[in-house]
């Protein structure tokens, strides 16, 4: 495996050897991208946090202008595992994301590990995640978030009503969360999805995300992981817009329906291939 292990001393991070893999043909080469706007303080800490456990660690500043790209840079330039790419403007999560991406294929990485920037992801659980797409390439790893009395129960509930849809528009496939960010994605299938629509750019990503790569056969595997919301004292911050986000998270499940519809016999023709 190419990315590794951290050594949990921030900086100073070892990679492990390739490992070739029988299902891909391609060595596993993992990374983690964390995509960042406006994300304060709190993206610093995360970025220390992710290295502790993984290198390398990559960072796509989303257009941010609170001034909490310049400790990144910092970061970056005494490590050379750190990594920090820019977009000029405000683009959305899914850009950013693409944005690594594409980056990622150009150095040949084959996984990507996606967590916020906002220390609301478990970074303790990178290497459980690595080693899980490594066993299985061909599958994506999906967080299972675990909240604590901290999680606003309006949200708790409001994504209820997302995963509902999301495993309808999938048939059950497995799908247990449809909007946590902590995840590891294949690439290659990621990108190609992403390259094969305009949409899944902003906050649309990470449910557009699981439930195309689901149609195109990737497999979910969903993993417990704890999920913490931060007071405003501790620097929490969210850019999530209850009425923006939630049409466009209804525009979206509008149009995955749509794909759904013409999608159903293969669907459950997949359904009873699994099932004889
Ligand atoms: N919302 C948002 N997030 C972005 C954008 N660009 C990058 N991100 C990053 O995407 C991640 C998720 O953003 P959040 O606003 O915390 O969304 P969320 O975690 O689903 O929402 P909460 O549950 O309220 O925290 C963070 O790491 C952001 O910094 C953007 O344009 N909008
Ligand atoms: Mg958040």
């Amino acid at each position: 495996m190419t990315g590794g292990p951290g050594s949990a001393r921030p900086g100073a991070g070892v990679a492990a050897a390739s490992t070739p893999r029988a299902a891909t043909g391609r060595t596993f080469r993992s990374l983690v991208l964390i995509p960042s706007y406006n994300s304060g303080d709190l993206v610093r800490a995360t970025v220390v946090e992710a290295h502790r456990y993984w290198n390398p660690v990559w960072i796509v500043v989303d257009g941010s202008n609170d001034g909490s790209d310049q400790p990144l840079a910092a970061l970056a330039a005494s490590d050379p595992s750190i990594r920090v790419l820019r977009l000029p403007a405000n683009q959305g999560k899914g850009a950013a994301v693409m944005h690594g991406l594409a980056a990622a294929e150009r150095d040949g990485y084959t996984h990507v590990l996606v967590m916020d920037a906002d220390g609301q992801h478990p970074a303790a659980m990178i290497p459980q995640f690595m080693r899980l797409a490594e066993a299985d390439p061909t599958a994506m790893i999906l967080g299972r978030p675990v909240f604590d009395a901290s999680a606003p129960a309006l949200r708790v509930k409001g994504r209820r009503v997302s995963n509902w849809w999301a495993n309808l528009e999938t048939l059950w496939s497995g799908l247990d969360d449809s909007l946590f960010g902590f995840r590891v994605y294949p690439v290659a299938a990621l990108l190609a999805v992403m390259r094969s629509n305009r949409w899944m750019r902003r906050y649309d990503f990470d449910a557009e995300a699981a439930v195309r790569l689901a149609w195109r056969g990737v497999r979910p595997i969903s993993v417990d992981a704890p999920c913490r919301y931060l007071s405003r004292d501790e620097g929490g911050i969210s850019h999530f817009d209850y009425v923006r986000d939630n049409l466009l998270l209804s525009w979206m499940h509008l149009r995955l329906m749509a794909g759904f519809i013409v999608r159903l016999p293969m669907l459950i023709a997949r359904r009873l291939r699994r099932v004889g």
